[in-house]
Formats: C-alpha cells, sequence, structure tokens
C-alpha cells in the first residue's frame, strides 16, 4: 500500500507535468458556463469536459492528472466510452474532489470550515472501484478586510486543518493519494506580507495536524496558494518577490518528505499564474517538484472559445493545449513571455 501511495504521489508530480482541476461542483461550473452564455445541464458540463480531456497533446505531454467531481467521474462521452477511460489512455490518473464544500464555521463570523467527513471511507471505496487514483479536499481560509487581525481566526485554521488530516488518512486507509489544499484566498485588500503570515500559519497547522493523524507524507501532494497581494490591494507584489516569499515560505513549513507541491491559481490570470510558477522553479533550489494543479488558469481561454458551439471544440482544443504546454514549461522553469506571444 505504502508503496502504491508513493507511486502515485510521484506520478502527480511528474517532470514538466501538473494537474488539471476539472473538479467545479455543480453550483461553480454554473457560474463559469453563466458567462458565456451556456446552460449548465448535464449534457453541456460533459461535452466541455470531453472535449478537454480529448485534447491529446495537452493530457499526453503536460497533464499528469485531472480532479473530477463526482458526476464526471460516472459520466460517458458521447461515443459512450467512460470519462475516465479517455483520461487514462492519455496516459493521465483520474482523481475526484470527496470535499462537500465550505461552510459557515459555528463560532466564527466570516470564517468556514469544509464538510464532508461523515461516510467518507465508504465514499472512498466506491470512488477507487470506479478508478479514481487519488482525491482531493480544499480548505479556505479568508482573510478579514482593513487590516483585521481577528480573520483568519487560530480556531478556523485549526479546525480546518484537523478536517484535512482526517481526510488525508482516510485517503491513504482506501489506497488514494491525498491532495492537501489548504487555500488562503487572494480576496481582500490585505498586502503581500499579510498573506504570507497567514499562509505560514496555515501549513504550520496542517502539517502538525498531518502529523498527529499518522499521514504518510510520501504518499501526498499539497495544492496550496502562492503568497501574493490581495486582489484589492493598491501595493500589487511582482513576479520576483511573490516566486521569493512563496518558496521562502514553503521552506519554512513544508517538509522536504512530500513529493510535490501543485500551486492553484486562486483568480490569478492566467499569465500570472505560468509567470509566477516558471519564476518560482526558475530560481531556486528545493526538495520538491514545483507544478500546478490550476482550475481557471488552465480553462479560462478554452472555456470562451468554446461558448458552448460544436464549431468551436478544435479552437476550445488549441487554447487549451497552449495553456498547458505553458504552463508544462514552467513546471520546469523554462517558460519565457517570448514563448507565450511565439505561439
Ligand atoms: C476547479 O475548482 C475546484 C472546485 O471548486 P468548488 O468546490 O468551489 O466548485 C477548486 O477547488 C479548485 O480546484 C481550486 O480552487 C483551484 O482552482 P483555481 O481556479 O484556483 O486554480
Amino acid at each position: 500500500m505504502t508503496e502504491q501511495l508513493e507511486r502515485v504521489a510521484q506520478a502527480m508530480v511528474a517532470d514538466g507535468k501538473g494537474i488539471l482541476a476539472a473538479d467545479e461542483s455543480t453550483g461553480t461550473i454554473k457560474k463559469r458556463f453563466d458567462l458565456i452564455q451556456v446552460e449548465s445541464t448535464e449534457d453541456n458540463r460533459r461535452k466541455y469536459r470531453e472535449l478537454l480531456f480529448r485534447t491529446d497533446s495537452a493530457m499526453r505531454n503536460y497533464v499528469s492528472g485531472v480532479i473530477l467531481f463526482d458526476e464526471t467521474l460516472r459520466q460517458n462521452a458521447e461515443d459512450g466510452t467512460p470519462l475516465v477511460k479517455i483520461i487514462k489512455d492519455a496516459g493521465a490518473l483520474p482523481g475526484i474532489k470527496v470535499d462537500c464544500g465550505a461552510k459557515p464555521l459555528a463560532g466564527a463570523a466570516g470564517e468556514t470550515v469544509t464538510e464532508g467527513l461523515d461516510g467518507l471511507r465508504e465514499r472512498i471505496s466506491e470512488y477507487a472501484s470506479l478508478g479514481a487514483e487519488f482525491a482531493k479536499w480544499r480548505a479556505v481560509i479568508n482573510i478579514g478586510s482593513g487590516g483585521s487581525a481577528a480573520i483568519p481566526s487560530l480556531y478556523s485554521i485549526r479546525a480546518n486543518a484537523h478536517a484535512l488530516a482526517r481526510y488525508a488518512a482516510l485517503c491513504q486507509e482506501g489506497g488514494i493519494v491525498p491532495i492537501v489544499e489548504p487555500e488562503v484566498l487572494m480576496d481582500g485588500d490585505h498586502d503581500i506580507d499579510r498573506c504570507y503570515d497567514v499562509t505560514e500559519v496555515t501549513l504550520r497547522e496542517v502539517y502538525n495536524a498531518l502529523y498527529e493523524h499518522r499521514v504518510l507524507l510520501e504518499g501526498t501532494v499539497l495544492k496550496p496558494n502562492m503568497v501574493v497581494s490581495g486582489t484589492l490591494c493598491p501595493d500589487q507584489a511582482g513576479i520576483e518577490e511573490v516566486a521569493e516569499k512563496t518558496v521562502q515560505c514553503l521552506k519554512r513549513t513544508v517538509p522536504s518528505a512530500v513529493p510535490g507541491i501543485c500551486f492553484l491559481s486562486g483568480g490569478q490570470s492566467e499569465e500570472d499564474a505560468t509567470a509566477h510558477l516558471s519564476a518560482i522553479n526558475g530560481m531556486f533550489d528545493v526538495p520538491w517538484r514545483l507544478s500546478f494543479s490550476y482550475g481557471r488558469a488552465l480553462q479560462q481561454a478554452a472555456l470562451k472559445a468554446w461558448s458552448g458551439k460544436a464549431e468551436n471544440v478544435a479552437a476550445a482544443q488549441a487554447a487549451f493545449a497552449h495553456r498547458a504546454k505553458m504552463n508544462g514549461l514552467a513546471a520546469s522553469g523554462k517558460w519565457t513571455a517570448e514563448l507565450e506571444q511565439a505561439a
């Protein structure tokens, strides 16, 4: 079992590859489809995700795994092929989001805790039988506005870390690799140093909890936010500062037994997410693979190009292939702005 967990975790962070986060829950995918005026029906969701998974050049060369939502894990393509089989045939690993979302945390106004532990052992067992080799659980940490030191509270960080650790232990018991995702949100007017401080405390608490819950670190992948300025902060940190502070924060908190760290994009533009990842990989000597597990920063251009029309499928696939290639290069520190223009 240990060997299998380590093998899958290593494959998830294979050199020059990263993870496609396509696990938008029904509410989130509706918001994405609303932007392109496409109705969020089960068939439209299938069509969109099928076009991504059938983008062979992206999947084969730059995508190590795909995080799916429950519905997608059970869906078949237009020709009846299970979507999971299409992903596997492209050489990528299917994964599954198992959390049930961030819900208000009792006694902590403005803060959330991610739910979904009840019945998780049984759900993991079913997901494994459906082909999932890894799972994902996202904790959401909010930074209070106006420099408020009250949010996040240590209480909410610890509640989320505890849930992440219980989830991770259950995944490993069931033979699948947990992606541990504590996301410190970019929303707000805080500066990069406040993001640094909150990310540092959060990662410390997460690794304390994983240790207490006897989680095998070699069989996990971390999916953190980068250390960035809040979206409303008037003083936006540049690419090098983001790279430096992100790596410093990770070096101080993440054990070297963790095989890889796949960042979330968190609302960054597609090109910023790529440029930051490339800078992070180009400038530092670190003990882990550093790659991507992007949702929006891999899909935005493809979603827009598709806009729900069959005649746009090839254009959407070209957009996805381009973004995947740029991020694959960034995962090896080889991306340049010129390459972006040349495409
Ligand atoms: C793809 O979106 C994932 C699911 O979100 P919901 O549970 O809100 O529907 C999300 O967890 C995603 O994997 C991460 O936020 C990373 O995505 P981004 O777009 O931030 O890279």
